[in-house]
């Protein structure tokens, strides 16, 4: 991805500020995910668990220069996460009829984003169905998903 234009860093800026209220040139960890999420990204709270440990082992301090960076690694577009979804599951699905197993889509499940509970993934499966083999469409259950 390219470099942000001078007008999308003075919009980044203007939030960054909002959140640093002391004006100390630095956004508590806790303020992470709602500075990300005012900027339009949308990262689950997951990524923003793994974030705050990340920075924290770091001791590193979100500052704006940061914050950038921050904004680029989460900078995937709904499409993108749906075509790597599509992708991993095709891969599971050599014969590409458009189907595969439950126990292959929980498995897929916890690579990807945030790792559901079982009940997570069961009510999801009840949403989607499951055809008499335990097979499910993995295109519905992206759809699913992404809207969610
Ligand atoms: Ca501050």
């Amino acid at each position: 991805m390219s470099d942000f234009s001078s007008k999308q860093k003075k919009i980044f800026q203007e939030a960054f500020d909002l959140f640093d209220q002391n004006l100390d040139g630095v956004v508590e960890f806790d303020q992470i995910g709602s500075l990300l999420r005012s900027v339009g990204q949308s990262p689950t709270d997951l990524e923003i668990k793994n974030l705050i440990s990340e920075l924290e082992k770091d001791q590193e301090k979100i500052d704006f220069k940061k914050f950038l960076e921050l904004i680029k690694r989460f900078d995937i577009t709904k499409e993108e996460k749906e075509e790597e979804l599509i992708k991993a599951f095709e891969a599971l699905d050599r014969k590409r009829e458009g189907f595969i197993f439950a126990s292959e889509l929980r498995y897929i499940l916890t690579k990807f984003g945030e790792p559901l509970t079982k009940e997570d993934v069961t009510d999801i499966l009840r949403g989607v169905g499951m055809d008499k083999d335990g097979k499910v469409n993995y295109k519905d259950f992206i759809n699913f998903l992404i809207q969610k």
